[in-house]
């Protein structure tokens, strides 16, 4: 019988305009490079059932969105997408390289919208049980920077809606829990991107390493 080890997961997470989709295409040439089968995907989203609950979410609307209503839409999407796609994914050996995930739900609900980190934990129980990801690569940069660079976009979302101190709170939470948390790498996002992903194929030489 041939036993599978299970796969690794990798998360990426920051702020506003920090370059998680130009630098996710650089993590996903670094996995193909180091022959690494992996599957690559995104919260909220990643199966058709959670990308409509995405859609909820960003759309901008006239109704208050209460916070229970956007913590527990972003856990029903999870409870989905971790069924669907990252439980068997791993479970086949792959790696999954997850665009946002539980950090985000810390960084944006808990900082952003200053909910229990308690109330967080006990929806995060439920739905993940003890998944967690191996590592989480975290692109720091200073809030005002990311927001210029994220603003030539466009039409904002209901979150990019937001004001700057919601966005200063979201950075504060996810550097605070990137002191607390072993497995989260911190990269200083505002460098030049060949800075970036010089200091990013470091970690993940590091992450394949210990895999080993
Ligand atoms: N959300 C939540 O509230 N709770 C949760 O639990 C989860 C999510 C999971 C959707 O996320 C929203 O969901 C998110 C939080 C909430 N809202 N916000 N805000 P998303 O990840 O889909 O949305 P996003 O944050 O807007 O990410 P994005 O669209 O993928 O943008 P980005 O990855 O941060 O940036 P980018 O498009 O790669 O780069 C921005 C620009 O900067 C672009 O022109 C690049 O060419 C440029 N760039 C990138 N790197 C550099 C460097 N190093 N130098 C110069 N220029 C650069």
């Amino acid at each position: 019988m041939t036993i599978i080890k299970r796969g690794k997961f990798l998360t990426v997470e920051g702020t506003e305009g920090v370059g998680k989709t130009t630098n996710i295409a650089f993590i996903k040439t670094w996995l193909e490079r180091n022959g690494i089968e992996y599957v690559a995907t995104r919260e909220p989203g990643g199966t058709p059932l959670a990308e409509e609950v995405r859609a909820l979410l960003l759309a901008p609307r006239a109704e208050k969105v209460q916070e229970n209503a956007e913590l527990l839409l972003v856990f029903a999407a999870r409870a989905q997408h971790l069924a669907q796609v990252i439980e068997p994914a791993l479970a086949q050996g792959k790696w999954v390289l997850c665009d946002r995930f539980t950090d985000a739900t810390y960084a944006y609900q808990g900082g952003g919208r200053q909910m229990e980190k308690s109330t967080i934990a006990t929806l995060e129980n439920l739905v993940q049980k003890s998944l967690r990801p191996d590592a989480v690569i975290l692109l720091d940069i200073p809030v005002q920077l990311g927001l210029e660079r994220a603003r030539g976009r466009g039409e904002l979302d209901r979150f990019e809606q937001e004001d700057i101190a919601f966005f200063e709170r979201v950075r504060a939470a996810y550097r605070e829990r990137a002191g607390a948390n072993r497995h989260y790498r911190i990269v200083d996002a505002s460098q030049t991107l060949e800075q970036v992903q010089a200091a990013l194929e470091t970690h993940l030489n590091q992450l394949l390493q210990e895999t080993l």
